[in-house]
């Protein structure tokens, strides 16, 4: 006999309010038991929540986006005779799908045994901890392929971006153990390439309250994830900002007048656009600047495609998606994919894809002011371009002085791999492309 029943969200460990990140059924579904049902994500892990039965889902009770705790209602299943048979109400549930990940750095938060909760729903969620980002490497895939591990131990060094073929294995007959993953990634983050033991001071736990009256405002999760991202590039990578003006009076000129022929079309040229053209100039004479360091610190990867991030304010703070082949795109093309992308960045519609992938970045805050700034590289690139607010100066030509609009460029570059001379170069270039559009052709 078919029954209805509310498929609760179970025991989650000590997490409440966790963001539903993906609803993995439909009405209509027929699921198993251990099936995952949704995908939630908090700042610390990403679980699945698996059904504690079978059945056919009669209607789903959340959606992306929404913030679930223990006991939340999840969705409604028609259990059939046939379904009951096949999953006894006492049978306790397993840990399914994947398996937790072993020895991650944060400390592992793993749910309760399902049987421990009488009135939650028997099934318990798999939680994999994730470790803090680290800088994305490039994955030697033929390498990975051909290296002896099994596939939980395959699955750990791709989430920890270790290179399968360069790790020796020290198990039975060769194979790999999650600790020589664990060595390999140790040693990478302790030679030269991505920092050494950096410590600092602990910030003393400050009682504000005491000096008067204060709110408390959760940071967002984006807030949390560049900060970790920032900190991490502010202390591995060594910066230089090289300040630079760039006179575009001429391009202002032109940029006035695209502008007015494309009004009808709603295309709107920024002198961002201006600036991703230069960037792909320089770039390519200064083919150093697109590159990154491997994971070993002791090799160059230099890029043959040009794809650019551009740092966006959004309310929920800063995103830097990335622009695709920019040295295969018109001006008219960047600036409306800008717009789009920035639009997307502001309804959070941007995926981690969109984020990936960057040569250099652009921290553009001309739109909103000041003078000069120095920018935070976007490792694993090398450079990252700020711009400053365009302003009308006198500049000394042929002896008198004349009124040109000037537009402050601060290029902040990891000094590992840019000398300070070719810092300058890369600079004085973009302003020579800049002052004079026509070059960009070249
Ligand atoms: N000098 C003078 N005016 C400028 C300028 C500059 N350098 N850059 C932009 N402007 C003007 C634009 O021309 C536009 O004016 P009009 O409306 O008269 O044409 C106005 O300022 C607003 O521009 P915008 O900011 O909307 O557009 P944009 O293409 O310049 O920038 C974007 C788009 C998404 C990069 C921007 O909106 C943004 O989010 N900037 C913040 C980036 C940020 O937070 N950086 C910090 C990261 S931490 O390093």
């Amino acid at each position: 006999m078919a029954n209805t029943k509310d498929i609760l969200v179970p025991d989650i460990g000590d997490f409440t309010g966790v963001e539903v990140i993906e609803v993995l059924v439909a009405v209509g579904d027929t699921i198993r038991p251990e099936d995952p049902l949704i995908s939630l994500e908090s700042d610390k892990a990403a679980m699945e929540i698996p059904s504690p039965e079978a059945g056919i889902v009669k209607s789903i009770k959340l959606k992306v986006g929404d913030k679930v705790s223990e006991g939340d209602l999840m969705l409604t299943i028609e259990t059939t005779a046939a379904a009951a048979a096949e999953t006894p109400a006492d049978k306790p549930a397993e840990k399914s799908v994947d398996k937790p990940v072993p020895a991650a750095p944060a400390p592992a938060k793993t749910a309760a045994p399902a049987e421990a909760k009488a009135a939650a729903p028997s099934a318990a969620p798999t939680v994999e901890t994730r470790p803090p980002p680290v800088a994305p490497v490039n994955i030697d895939e033929a390498g990975f392929k051909l290296a002896h591990a099994s596939p939980s131990v395959r699955k750990f060094a791709r989430e920890l971006g270790a290179n399968l073929g360069k790790i020796t294995g020290t198990g039975n007959k060769g194979r790999i153990t999650p600790d020589d993953v664990k060595a390999f990634v140790k040693k990478v983050l302790t030679s030269g390439s991505t920092g050494g033991d950096f410590k600092v001071a602990p910030m003393p736990e400050i009682d504000f309250s005491q000096f008067g009256a204060i709110d408390i405002e959760p940071l967002s999760r984006i807030n949390k994830l560049t900060g970790q991202v920032l900190h991490r590039n502010w202390v591995t990578a060594p910066h230089v900002t090289q300040f630079d003006e760039a006179d575009i009076t001429e391009l202002e000129k032109f940029r006035k007048q695209l502008n007015a022929e494309h009004k009808g079309d709603g295309a709107r040229v920024t002198v961002l656009a201006f600036l991703m053209k230069a960037l792909v100039s320089a770039l390519k004479e200064y083919p150093r600047f697109n590159s990154s360091l491997d994971a070993t610190g002791e090799n160059l990867i230099l890029k043959k495609y040009v794809h650019i991030g551009v740092a966006m304010d959004t309310p929920a703070g800063l995103v830097v998606p990335v622009i695709r082949d920019c040295d295969r795109k018109s001006l008219i093309e960047l600036a409306n994919e800008v717009v789009e992308t920035s639009v997307r960045a502001r309804d959070k519609k941007l995926s981690p894809a969109d984020m990936q992938g960057g040569c250099i970045s652009i921290s553009s805050l001309g739109g909103i002011g000041g003078t000069a700034f120095t920018p935070i590289v976007n490792s694993p690139e090398v450079a990252i371009l700020g711009v400053s607010r365009a302003a009308m100066k006198p500049v000394y030509i042929n002896d008198e002085f004349v009124p040109r609009l000037i537009l402050p460029l601060s290029l902040s570059y990891d000094h590992r791999v840019i000398d300070g001379a070719d810092g300058a170069r890369f600079t004085s270039f973009l302003n020579k492309v800049l002052s004079d559009t026509r070059r960009l052709l070249l």
